[in-house]
């Protein structure tokens, strides 16, 4: 397999590069109120970049297809049909599949559309026990855009019963630079998850009224004091579920899943991490919009299964609508 980039656009000027390593959004451009293209997401130059060392080394995940269990996993694994399945883990937990997961595999690409929705279809196997998960998968990955939408669709068959969560990892900054302090979000939860130390779900969930976790309205994010977002939060009602926006480009996001959570992370910088334009952007840089099932269902039953069988197909569809105003 050969590491290679894909790049798909549209007429309405939505245009993104997506590399076969870890089937990774590496760039997405849109048009901001002024016409002018803005970067949208955090990335490394070059798609070479993501197979350094340095990148190796580092979990920052940027804009990566992310499985096969995202987030976060307790107990060093998980019983399933009676057997417990150990997983590879530091400490008890596992994140986001284990080291050497799914977004560190180099994709095959199984076909490339051009004409008025362009896509890139990505596919990839995980062997029965690869980081100690049970049945052989295989997954696929679709990114389409379609006028001004980037609709990602990951689905998953398994020859045996096993657990599966997958999500994209990208870093959302609605200016291309600066932080996202002072972006707007909105998030359709009432809940959050509450998490221990370790960051893994206690199973309890906590309403979101009077505490800084309520985005049921438009809100400015601001991160005063704080360490920023960690937070898988319980999605209800009608897409949009979320909408973020930047009154500076007028860049208005949308978010819409068929996902039961969101897990938002505002990491406060990139590290070590040489990704593009790096010194324009200041603490809080970035904010990921996870869809994704919620972390430790695989040891919580009174969370929505994460289990996919044989002759069961695993669809988790993710869309980023953008418009400005
Ligand atoms: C998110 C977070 C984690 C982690 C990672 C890079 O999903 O929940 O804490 O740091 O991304």
């Amino acid at each position: 397999m050969e590491l290679t980039t894909i790049v798909l656009q549209t007429p309405k000027g939505l245009r993104a590069e997506i590399t076969n390593y870890g089937a990774t959004l590496m760039r997405l451009q849109v048009l901001d109120k002024h016409g002018n293209l803005v970067d949208v997401v955090a990335g490394l130059p070059e798609a070479k970049d993501y197979e350094s060392p340095l990148y190796q080394k580092q979990q920052f995940y940027l804009g990566a297809t992310v499985g096969r269990y995202a987030g976060r996993i307790s107990h060093g694994g998980f019983e399933l049909e009676g057997t417990f399945f150990e997983i590879t883990h530091k400490d008890g937990v596992q994140l986001h599949g284990g080291v050497s997961s799914l977004d560190k595999q180099l994709w095959k690409v199984d076909s490339v559309a051009d004409g008025s929705s362009p896509s890139v279809l990505f596919s990839t196997t995980s062997e029965a026990g690869h980081n100690g998960f049970p049945g052989n998968l295989k997954v696929f990955a679709k990114y389409e855009l379609i006028d001004t939408e980037l609709r990602i669709t990951y689905t998953a068959t398994t020859d045996a019963p096993t657990v599966l969560n997958l999500t994209n990892h990208a870093y959302f900054n609605l200016n291309g630079k600066g932080s996202v302090e002072g972006h707007q979000l909105q998030v359709k939860a009432p809940h959050i998850l509450e998490v221990d130390e370790r960051l893994v779900p206690t199973g309890r969930l906590v309403a979101v009224v009077e505490t800084p976790y309520d985005y049921q309205k438009m809100t400015h994010l601001t991160f005063d004091g704080h360490y920023g977002l960690d937070t898988p939060f319980v999605l209800t009602g009608p897409s949009p579920q979320a909408t973020l926006f930047s009154e500076a480009t007028g860049i208005v996001m949308e978010v819409r899943t068929n996902q039961p959570a969101m897990v938002l992370f505002t990491p406060q910088d990139f590290g070590i991490m040489q990704v593009r334009d790096k010194a324009g952007f200041k603490r809080f840089p970035a904010i990921c919009l996870e869809c994704q099932n919620f972390p430790d269902a695989p040891n919580q039953p009174q969370f929505p299964s994460a289990v996919l069988r044989p002759g069961a197909k695993y669809m988790n569809e993710i869309s980023f609508v953008f418009s400005t105003k």
